[in-house]
């Protein structure tokens, strides 16, 4: 018996097998839950259906969440694969230029700036409102998020911006969809090493010290982010909605 048996969702944010949602997608399919997974282009799916034993509760389509015709095209057809209902929806979604994650904040263009806020910030908004009408039975959304959103952490720069904006969209949209009984959460993950992350300079630097900082003396596992959002996406979370749970093995609390 599964956590998730009977349960179905929508995925959106696996890029590769080190990323967070894939970590996540792997313990919902273990517990029993069906899929559809939202995916950049055709060869990201096939690589995606390539990483799964035959057999698995889990089929990608493509989706430019930049799109709003995308957006509803896609969850027309994953409406339609999942016979209408959908349970959960994980966004695991960001995107910001390199040039933007370094040096001089104060330079961010206007571009870059409104490329973040698009990719990283607003298309929680765009999932969102396409995933509520399926949702007939309540549902669950959760977001990924980073402490970069509530305090500086230099270089994360842009990104940060644009994390404060999606935990302020997290908390509108609890309000706005929690008379339908969606709830709307964030996890604040501690640094994983994904590949988007390891392409930042002096990622492997902050990793150590905010490790070394930290009261469990190390940040999250991507297992361990796969719990908490399993637990998020369940009904042990009933009543929790507009929250953003720090999942970094408790280096959120520290002044120094
Ligand atoms: C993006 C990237 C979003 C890296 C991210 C991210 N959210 C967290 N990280 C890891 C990170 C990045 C920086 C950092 C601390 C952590 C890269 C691609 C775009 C989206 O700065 C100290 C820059």
């Amino acid at each position: 018996m599964g956590m998730f048996d009977g349960k179905q969702g929508v995925v959106f944010g696996i890029a590769n097998k080190y990323s967070i949602a894939w970590a996540i997608t792997k313990r919902l399919l273990d517990e029993g839950a069906r899929i559809v997974a939202g995916v950049l282009s055709e060869r990201e799916g096939r690589k995606l259906e390539a990483l799964l034993e035959p057999g698995r509760q889990l089929s990608a389509r493509c989706c430019d969440l930049t799109s709003d015709a995308q957006i509803a095209e896609f969850f027309a057809a994953a409406g339609a694969e999942l016979g209408g209902t959908l349970h959960f929806l994980v966004h695991s979604v960001a995107f910001a230029r390199g040039e933007d994650l370094q040096g001089d904040f104060v330079n961010t263009s206007r571009d870059g700036y409104l490329l973040a806020q698009n990719i990283s910030a607003y298309t929680l908004l765009g999932v969102a409102r396409a995933a509520a009408p399926l949702m007939t039975a309540g549902g669950s959304i959760i977001t990924l998020t980073y402490i970069g959103g509530e305090r500086v952490v230099p270089n994360y720069n842009v990104m940060g911006v644009a994390k404060a904006a999606l935990e302020a969209n997290v908390r509108y949209l609890a309000w706005n969809l929690g008379p339908r009984n969606i709830r709307v959460n964030a996890i604040s993950a501690g640094p994983v090493k994904t590949l988007s992350a390891r392409g930042v300079k002096g990622f492997d630097t902050m990793h150590k010290q905010i490790s070394e900082r930290a009261p469990l003396g190390r940040s999250a596992s991507p297992e361990e982010l796969a719990s908490t959002a399993a637990f998020l996406l369940s009904d042990a979370s009933s009543a929790i909605t507009g929250e953003v749970l720090h999942v970094d093995g408790g280096y959120h609390i520290m002044g120094v």
